[in-house]
Order: C-alpha cells, then structure tokens, then sequence
C-alpha cells in the first residue's frame, strides 16, 4: 500500500470509520487529530485521503475531507447529490404537506429532489391522483415492489444520474422493500430488520453507503422525512418559491413585482392553479409552508 490512499467514508460509528478505497479494499481507520482541530467530523458520504502513520504498521488516519458538494446533518451524511422522496396511494395515507415540506428542505440543501410513488400496485387510482400532482415538477417514477413494475427504470435513473443517493419518506411507504427489489444483491440488513428493532438492543442510528456499481452508493439512513432548515440552510419565506420546481417558469409574470403568490390579484402562479398547470394541493402547501418560515423561522 502506498503512503496516501483515497476512498470513501461508507459508515462512520464511534470515531471508527469504514472507507471504501480506490483500489476496491475496504479499511477501518480513525480520524487524526487535526481534523478535530479544525472542527472537520469526517461523515458517511466523504471523500478522504488515508494516511499510515510512521511507524506504526497499523495505524491508518483519515489525513483529510476533500470539499463536500451537500452536507445533512440528520441524517448526517456527506455528498448525496439526490433523495428520492418516497410516497404510496395508501397504508399509509400520503401526507402532502410533510412531503412538499421534504421536497423544499432537500431543494434547499442544494440536492436533487426526486419522487418515488411505491405500492401502485395497492391503488392505480391513487398513485395516479400522486402522479399528477407531482410530475409537473419532478421526475417521478412509480413502483410496485408486489408486480416488480417500474423497478427497472428507476434503477436505470439511480445508475446514470446519481451517485450518491438516499430514500426518504414516511415510515412503512416501502423504501426498505423497495431497495431490496432494486438491488438484491445488496441484501441491505439494516431497513426493515432494523426498524423492527428500533425499541430492542440493536438500534443503528448510523448511515451505511452501499455500493451497488463502480462509485455509485445507495445511502441507507435512519431514515428521515425531513430536513432542517436551520443555519445556513435557513430559507428566507421569499426564497421558497424556488423550492417549487413547477413554479418556476411563471417567474417576473405576476402583476405586481413584490408577490408573494399566497394570495396577489393578477399572481401568475394563482392563474396557472387556475388553470390546472400547477397542482392545487402545491399551492396550498406553499402558503402553509411560507406562512410557518414566515412565523418561526424553522420548519
Ligand atoms: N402491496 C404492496 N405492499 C408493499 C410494497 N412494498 C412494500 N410493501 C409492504 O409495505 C410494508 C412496509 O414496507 P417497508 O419496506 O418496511 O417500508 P419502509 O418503512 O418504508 O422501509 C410492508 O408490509 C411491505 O410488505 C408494494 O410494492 N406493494
Ligand atoms: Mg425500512
Ligand atoms: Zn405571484
């Protein structure tokens, strides 16, 4: 082994961190000292050079976080450039507005918002209604698990436009079955059999990166159904209509040059509801969603 080898972190407990090197080995190794000096926690996710240390035929250090394109902190992980937020028709019942408010936060943490409609095969009709609300904006694959339906295609998506991606979404909308019908030979341990245990012993709180192709992860998360706007990534109320991809091209079209599209006579975005371009259900979570960044700062 040379004296500097680089890799990605893929799991990262208790200081120890798993990297996954160029060279295809895997190595367990600890962060050095300054990085903490620096505040730098190295995370799931990060590209980094290894170090051996002199003299010390075991001792690898991660030496150095090369620049991360997107950064979460729950979960915590670095360099996922695309979330899939995952929604059914039913069992359980989607909620729109915490969905439109996870499409925003991952919009506003600079990463790709796509969305998975799962279990179609449980109701045409309603992954349907889902579709066409969410199409307008996203690329939107719908999936059957059950019938192997759509599968394909999405794991077409996830291979030629991502390399870092994660699912997201409620508990029990099929992600972790999902992942499994994606990717078999993964047979990822840590969604359902983790979840089950969440209350036992084996609780995993940790992100894993499973390589699934040659630099291409699929994150496995604790799982998350939103992210926080705090910090940096707080968005100001006038910012959020950037976060609605579908709103986007009725931009400088309203009446007046200060609307805020909750309400304004001669409001492009209103108009376009009007006229079924953008999905009522959208524009209602619009309002609700400025109206809360507005009144608490935080989602
Ligand atoms: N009908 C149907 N049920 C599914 C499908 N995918 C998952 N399920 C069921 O939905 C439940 C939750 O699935 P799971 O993958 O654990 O969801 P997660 O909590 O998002 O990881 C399980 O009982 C699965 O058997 C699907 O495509 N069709
Ligand atoms: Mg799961
Ligand atoms: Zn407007």
């Amino acid at each position: 082994m040379k004296d500097t080898i680089s890799g990605r972190i893929i799991c990262g407990v208790g200081g120890l961190y798993t990297v996954l090197c160029d060279n295809g080995k895997t190595i367990k190794c600890r962060a050095r000292g300054i990085l903490r000096m620096k505040k730098v926690t190295p995370l799931a996710g990060d590209l980094v050079t290894v170090r051996r240390c002199e003299g010390d035929e075991t001792g690898l250090f991660i030496d150095r976080v090369l620049p991360r394109k997107t950064e979460l902190s729950r979960p915590p992980v670095a360099n996922i450039d695309t979330v899939f937020a995952v929604i059914c028709p039913s069992d359980p019942e989607p909620n729109l507005l915490a969905t439109d408010k996870l499409l925003a936060s991952i919009y506003n943490a600079k990463i790709t918002p796509a969305i998975i409609i799962s279990k179609s095969d449980a109701s045409h009709s309603g992954a349907d209604t889902l579709f066409d609300i969410y199409s307008k904006g996203y690329d939107v694959f719908v999936t059957s698990s059950e019938t192997g339906s759509g599968i394909d295609s999405l794991r077409r998506y996830i291979s030629e436009k991502t390399t870092v991606c994660a699912f997201a979404g409620a508990s029990g909308v099929g992600k972790s079955t999902l992942l499994t019908a994606l990717f078999p030979e993964l047979s990822l341990k840590t969604g359902s059999v983790s979840e089950k245990t969440r209350r036992g012993r084996h609780t995993t709180r940790e992100v894993t990166l499973f390589p699934f192709a040659d630099g291409h992860f699929v994150a496995d998360t604790p799982g998350f159904s939103r992210l926080d706007f705090d910090g940096e990534k707080y968005l100001p109320p006038d910012e959020l209509f950037f976060c609605f991809p579908e709103f986007e091209k009725y931009f400088g079209k309203c009446r007046y040059s200060g609307c805020t599209h909750l309400r304004e006579e001669g409001c492009a975005v209103i108009d376009a509801v009007g006229k079924g371009e953008i999905s009522p259900s959208r524009h209602e979570n619009y309002i609700a969603i400025y109206e809360e960044l507005k009144n608490t700062r935080k989602f």
